[in-house]
């Protein structure tokens, strides 16, 4: 029996099969968890640190009347950190940092008459708030992958909360303050879950209120920020993980089965998605897979995965109609494993994430590979975008007119004003002429 199951589209007529329906994925009620989540938004609304304490004491087990991380504490574990660990930090930071800086935006403007200009104008978010969960690894990688775009787009206060560790008096985990550190993020909070996306919300204690919220998070954590979008700005919803692998066969099947193992050990709920058009290849990328999930650490957590209902193993006739089903799938990682692989990503359309070829694998992009890891999972990649430069950017258009600039498109105004049964509007420009 094959670890992971098989969905055969080889023969479907694109017309009539819904390519998004047949590969399903798993089941991730947000919705249902924010009746769990409210009295905490309302509880740390209201009550502030004391419902913070309270809450860890419950979710965490902590008993810690101090919700933030003093400096020295960031200091130490940056001390403590392994020397390999902060010299692959700093590798991954120079590296997304490049393509941080790359993607910075300038202001433009447009004389649209003589003497009529508006500008685009970027503008850094004052004020985030970003969360980097504990839960069943701590990843310190997404510290960089929140922090550094923030840091490129000027934003001029950061604030990171991190779940308390009950064997750590307290304090998150020492790489994620360590991180923090070598970053020079010094506001940090030893807060966790929807109580930590609350105080940024709404301001507890030392927090002072943010204007946008970021990072990933469980179940609980995504339904929390639903609930306060609006009072804050937030990301992409960040879900379970993710990979697609677009295969024909040239592709290694040893590769492909190590890669669709990588994304399966986040979580037992991830999803890893083969789609092919080379029989041999599945049935190879199988072998190894078996082969594979045994040698690994995580064996349970990733069996879990590979044999839940949202992977699979998907047969398509050629690699046009895999194109189809993977931009139909929309995923959040997206590896092209063909001939010409650069020029079929090219044809993609819908991917949180691309990655080219047999020398760049998902985990390359998930620690080094210069490009952000907090992408857009459960479909949302068809109209939503992962971490960038831009996520803590505003823009906003400054109008500048000369007198004359404003005489010569007068009339256009007080037209549109009266066709709209506005006329106030059209006096506003018509007073300035003496009318
Ligand atoms: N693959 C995860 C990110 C991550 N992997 C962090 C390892 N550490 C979501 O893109
Ligand atoms: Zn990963």
């Amino acid at each position: 029996m094959s670890l992971i199951r098989r969905i055969d589209l080889r023969g479907a007529d694109p017309a009539s099969v819904d390519y998004r329906a047949s590969v399903p994925r798993a089941e991730f009620d947000v919705e249902a968890a924010t009746h769990q989540v409210q009295p905490i938004i309302d509880a740390v609304r209201t009550r502030g640190v004391e419902a913070i304490v309270e809450l860890s004491a419950r979710f965490d087990g902590v008993d810690r009347e101090d919700i933030t991380v003093p400096p020295e504490a960031l200091q130490k574990a940056l001390a403590e950190l392994d020397p390999d660990v902060r010299a692959a930090l700093e590798e991954s930071v120079r590296r997304l940092r490049a393509t941080c800086e790359a993607e910075l935006e300038h202001d433009v403007t447009s004389e649209v008459a003589p003497g009529a200009t508006v500008t685009h104008r970027k503008v850094p978010i004052d004020r985030v708030g970003l969360y980097v969960p504990g839960g069943l690894a701590p990843l310190v990688s997404s510290v960089v992958m929140n922090v550094v775009p923030a840091q490129v787009a000027g934003v001029r206060s950061i604030a990171l909360a991190s779940p308390p560790q009950k064997n750590r008096e307290g304090l998150p985990e020492p790489t994620i303050m360590a991180a923090c550190a070598l970053l020079g993020v010094d506001e940090v909070y030893a807060v966790g879950g929807a109580q930590a996306i609350a105080m940024f919300a709404h301001g507890a204690g030392p927090c002072r209120p943010v204007d946008l919220v970021t990072g990933p998070g469980n179940i609980y954590v995504a339904a929390a920020k639903r609930l306060v979008r609006g009072t804050v700005g937030i990301d992409s919803e960040a879900g379970t993980t993710e990979i697609a692998v677009l295969a024909d066969d040239s592709a290694d099947p040893a590769f492909v089965a190590a890669d669709l193992i990588s994304q399966a050990e986040h979580d037992p709920m991830a999803a890893s998605v083969l789609v092919t058009d080379s029989l041999a290849l599945a049935d190879a990328v199988d072998v190894e897979l078996d082969k594979q999930v045994f040698a690994t650490r995580h064996t349970e957590r990733i069996r879990t995965a590979l044999g839940g209902p949202q992977s699979a193993i998907v047969l398509v006739d050629d690699v046009d109609q895999g194109v189809q089903v993977v931009d139909a799938y929309a995923a959040e990682h997206l590896e092209i494993q063909t001939r010409d692989a650069a020029a079929v990503a090219a044809r993609v359309r819908n991917a949180g994430a691309i990655f080219v070829g047999p020398w760049a694998p998902v985990s390359l992009g998930d620690y080094a590979a210069g490009s952000n890891h907090v992408l857009p999972t459960a479909g949302c990649a068809c109209h939503s975008s992962g971490l960038s430069v831009r996520a803590f950017t505003r823009s906003m258009h400054v109008v500048d007119y000369s007198q004359a600039a404003l005489s010569e498109v007068a009339g256009h105004v007080v037209t549109l004003a009266e066709a709209e049964d506005l006329p106030g509007h059209g006096q506003a420009v018509s007073v300035r002429f003496g009318q």
